[in-house]
């Protein structure tokens, strides 16, 4: 257990204290769980995750529904309020595009006051798909209103711990560089507390070329990636290159999926459950998992 607003300062914490902060996705109080307690030893030094993603992709497919804001913001809540009860680490929401800019506000007075870190915002407009399908049919808000929403969401927190953070879809629609640039400059002006810029590329080339201009106007504000693509670049690369925030988005769901059907599909086969066992957990080790 941890208050609220002692959770909320662990985020902005973790970036003065870290070289590179690493987040991955849960969607509910068990993926939390795993996110919160997994730790390996790698060169003889104990490492885990930092902080958690509460994704809009994975929380909408663990209930069967498509990533098209379809969700809404109070069943999202409901999933972060299952991950906080068992939880220590920081959490990053996935606000989508953060709604109408009327709206935002009361999001980031939600999630502020349940003790998130941070909101991640798409300069994305209408009809919302996820990034990495095609972007047909989806737009990009323009410079101006998406400012406005910044500043909207940066007025209405309490504390100075809680970060807006937005996130840039120039590249995901193939708008270039400069364009992603000059996004960039005008969020920061508009008082974002960092950049996340995505990109759906197998190479990091472009991020990294973002990366490298980035930090000439950045003023110490932290750039975000979500390397799920171009996903053969390792932390280190990306702590060289200036970023500072890595996410993996989706790694636990995409995980479980093809792990559950695989069990169902071997018990239609058999009729029975005996040659699905030794691909599931003892009963004895779910009823020790979490203690009672
Ligand atoms: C999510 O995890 O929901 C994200 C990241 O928004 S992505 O799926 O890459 O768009
Ligand atoms: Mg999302």
């Amino acid at each position: 257990m941890i208050p609220s607003a002692a959770r909320v300062k662990k985020f902005r914490k973790l970036l003065k204290k870290r070289r590179i902060i690493r987040i991955l996705e849960a969607h509910n109080g068990l993926t939390g769980l795993i996110v919160e307690k997994t730790n390996i030893k790698r060169h003889g030094k104990q490492i885990e995750f930092d902080g958690i993603w509460e994704s809009s992709l994975t929380d909408s497919t663990s209930k069967g529904k498509p990533d098209t804001s379809i969700v809404d913001t109070t069943s999202r809540l409901l999933s972060i309020q299952e991950i906080l009860e068992v939880t220590t680490k920081p959490i990053v929401f996935d606000a989508d595009n953060g709604g109408l800019i009327e709206h935002f506000p009361f999001t980031v007075r939600s999630l502020e006051r349940m003790g998130i870190s941070a909101v991640v915002i798409e300069d994305k407009i209408g009809f919302k798909k996820n990034s990495l399908f095609d972007v047909n049919n989806q737009n990009q808000d323009s410079v101006e209103n998406f400012c406005e929403k910044i500043k909207a969401g940066k007025k209405s927190q309490i504390t100075k711990d809680f970060m807006v953070i937005a996130r840039i879809e120039s590249l995901i629609f193939n708008k270039g560089i400069d364009d992603a640039l000059r996004r960039a400059k005008a969020y920061l002006q508009a008082g974002t507390d960092g950049i996340l810029i995505h990109s759906k590329m197998r190479s990091p080339e472009e991020i990294l070329t973002f990366a490298n201009s980035y930090q000439s106007f950045a003023k110490g504000r932290p750039l975000v990636v979500v390397p799920t693509t171009y996903n053969t670049i390792t932390e280190d690369q990306l702590e060289e290159a200036g970023i500072k925030v890595v996410i993996y988005a989706n790694h636990l769901i995409r995980s479980a999926y093809p792990a559950m059907v695989n069990v169902a599909e071997l018990i239609l086969k058999h009729q029975r459950s005996s040659e699905a066992d030794k691909l599931c957990l003892p009963i004895q080790e779910v009823l020790n998992l979490i203690p009672s």
